[in-house]
């Protein structure tokens, strides 16, 4: 007899195994990079940090995640900033850059059965071999991304479970193939090929058509899918992912956002794991999609970060299922609106995930969200197949009142928690004076603090033959421009905080070098070719200029600096108001260039041209 089924007149859904099971579960994702969005992380204190990252990965206490996706940095703007490449140039080799080999490193550290993907947004300059694209020379992209795979296991022990192509751009099949005979050759069978990391299609046509291909990729990975698959992809046979989601701002809209997403994705389109772009907001909020991750930490200065709604929306599925367990057929969408799936581990152990998220209320940035309506409503859920039992107490079924906005979950798993830890610091703005002068012998990391790449990698540097003031300093290291995926400026550019700078400069280009120092940059990510700002220029050919751009088309004041390459200037700027005023080596070079715009903005340093330049004694000043 089904009492409480019986009593509430509601709708009834079956739970069962009898017609056997679903899809085996993947897991729930976050992604760092696509890019630079961990890049404020690093630099907060203890024990903030840590809390941080308990928050994402650690088991059994927030998001909880089971995949971390990173971005094998490229040198190129992939969004929120540049993450460097283990091989700027041809014959170089470095895996101790950047931040992504230490965020794994904890992530595992934490949940050692976390699954890690690498992707590529960009590479360096030398991968194209002089053009903007990787597929001429499929030999050497292939070893570039297989070195980045065997430097994660041999420098940092991390076994890395998928690697893709390159992140929604083109892929190509014969650099598939190779990448999928090089892995094997090379004792890699275990890494799996996710492709295409866009659309499902042309991807899912070409594997149903190409036996060899098919072999080749493992996972058909989809962005933003709207939760849907299509046929093609379905006939694949192919584990299919959600491989970037989300990619909304972390307010409560946002959580539904995700709520929604994480059981529709299965529900609706197949798709067994789910990833969101991006892990954590940890990147200046006016850069673009700004707070679009899973929890806040944009304040390293401060301390101060936000568990937002989508890790506790997170908790709810991943806390009560791993990867490995299975999906149950019988999962679907709800009467008057919203959604349910159950999974098992098939040793006794069910979690039931129910979301009833209204339109207002679960609109992601993308695709566009046709209309629905969701109402409070009843539900029961009968127990059958091998579940017969798991609800003694109401015999059979487990019925609730669901409300709208809501995510629920039932389960057999008791090990769940909450976890929490002192509210961290307040919120602050930007120090009031921050300087740097680089002197650090072993960084922990190849960027200094509070630094954010926008185009070209600036990098702590030992200049082992000087013996003066510059023998620790921080370098642009580039020369050449990146195999990009977006408008990288043609400048090089690093912005910080928002005031009166002051910097030593050396020019390493004879006749043609430039460097900046700068106040006011309003752009950056995908927008920095566009950037506007206060730019003090110095170049090595004896001459200097302003401009009301990074471009350099809108020029303030220009003149004879007799600036030279190789060696070390100091050069300072001050916007007060509309006027700014430029000194070089402590003399006033020039002054009141009149700035109607931008009113405010970040500080910056950056190179004319991707060329070698050195920077010291960076300092920013409130106004
Ligand atoms: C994705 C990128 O892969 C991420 O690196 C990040 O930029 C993210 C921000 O939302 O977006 O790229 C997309 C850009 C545009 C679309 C989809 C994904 N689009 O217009 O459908
Ligand atoms: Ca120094």
């Amino acid at each position: 007899l089904l009492l409480s089924a019986d009593l509430c007149c509601c709708q009834v859904y079956l739970l069962t195994d009898k017609g056997g099971l679903g899809r085996v579960f993947d897991g729930v994702g976050g992604l760092s990079g696509g890019g630079a969005t961990s890049r404020l992380l690093v630099n907060y204190e203890e024990p903030y940090r840590s809390q941080v990252l308990d928050y994402l990965f650690k088991p059994n206490f927030g998001a909880s995640l089971h995949i971390l996706k990173v971005e094998i940095g490229g040198d190129a703007q992939s969004t929120d900033g540049t993450e460097p490449s283990h091989m700027h140039y041809e014959n170089d080799e470095n895996y101790f850059r950047g931040y992504e080999w230490w965020l794994m490193k904890e992530a595992k550290k934490r949940n050692p059965n976390i699954t890690l993907i690498g992707l590529p947004w960009a590479f360096p300059g030398w991968v194209g071999h002089g053009k903007d694209w990787p597929y001429d020379f499929p030999d050497i992209t292939v070893s570039y991304v297989l070195k980045w795979i065997l430097g994660a296991k041999q420098y940092h022990d991390l076994d890395i479970d998928y690697i893709g192509i390159w992140n929604e751009r083109d892929f190509n099949v014969k650099y598939i193939k190779l990448l999928r005979y090089t892995l094997d050759k090379s004792g890699l069978e275990r890494v799996r090929i996710i492709a295409s990391d866009n659309q499902w299609e042309p991807i899912a046509l070409k594997v149903l058509l190409d036996a060899e291909l098919s072999r080749a990729v493992d996972v058909l990975g989809a962005h933003y899918p709207g939760t849907r698959t299509v046929p093609e992809a379905l006939k694949t046979q192919k584990k299919l992912w959600s491989s970037e989601d989300y990619s909304t701002f972390n307010d409560e809209v946002g959580g539904g956002c995700w709520a929604r997403i994480l059981n529709q994705n299965y529900v609706n389109g197949h798709m067994t794991a789910t990833i969101s772009w991006n892990l954590v907001a940890s990147y200046y909020e006016d850069l673009p999609f700004g707070r679009d991750g899973l929890m806040t930490a944009e304040e390293p200065w401060s301390g101060n970060y936000v568990v937002d709604s989508p890790i506790w929306i997170t908790a709810h599925t991943s806390q009560f299922s791993q990867p490995g367990w299975t999906y149950l057929q019988t999962v679907g969408h709800l009467s008057q609106g919203g959604s349910y799936v159950a999974l098992t581990d098939g040793k006794g152990n069910l979690t039931i995930v129910i979301e009833t998220m209204s339109h207002e209320h679960s609109v992601c940035i993308r695709p566009p969200l046709p209309p629905f309506n969701v109402t409070s409503q009843n539900a029961s859920f009968l127990l059958k197949g091998s579940f017969v039992g798991f609800s003694e107490v109401t015999n059979g079924s487990v019925s609730l009142k669901l409300a709208v906005d809501e995510v629920y979950t039932l389960t057999t798993i008791t090990t769940g928690t909450k976890g929490s830890y002192p509210a961290p610091p307040p919120s602050a703005r930007f120090p009031k004076t921050y300087s740097d002068n680089f002197n650090v012998r072993n960084p922990p990391f190849s960027e200094a603090p509070l630094f954010a790449d926008q185009t070209g990698v600036f990098e702590y540097y030992v200049n082992l033959s000087e013996t003066g003031p510059h023998v620790f300093t921080l370098r642009q290291v580039l020369t050449v421009r990146p195999v990009t995926w977006t408008a990288d400026a043609d400048q090089t550019i690093s912005v910080i905080g928002d005031y009166h700078v002051t910097c030593d400069v050396f020019m390493e280009t004879m006749d043609k070098g430039g460097v900046f120092i700068a106040a006011r940059v309003d752009k950056g990510g995908q927008f920095v070719r566009s950037a506007g700002g206060v730019y003090f220029w110095v170049f090595a050919d004896g001459t200097y200029n302003v401009t009301n751009d990074l471009a350099g088309r809108s020029v303030l004041a220009e003149g004879h600096s007799g600036t030279r390459a190789n060696r070390w200037y100091t050069l300072s700027l001050t916007v007060k108001g509309q006027l700014a005023s430029g000194w070089l080596n402590g003399y006033l070079l020039w002054k009141n260039a009149v700035v109607l715009t931008p009113k405010n903005g970040w500080a910056a340093i950056g190179t004319k041209s991707f060329e070698l330049a050195q920077f010291d004694n960076f300092t920013v000043t409130a106004q």
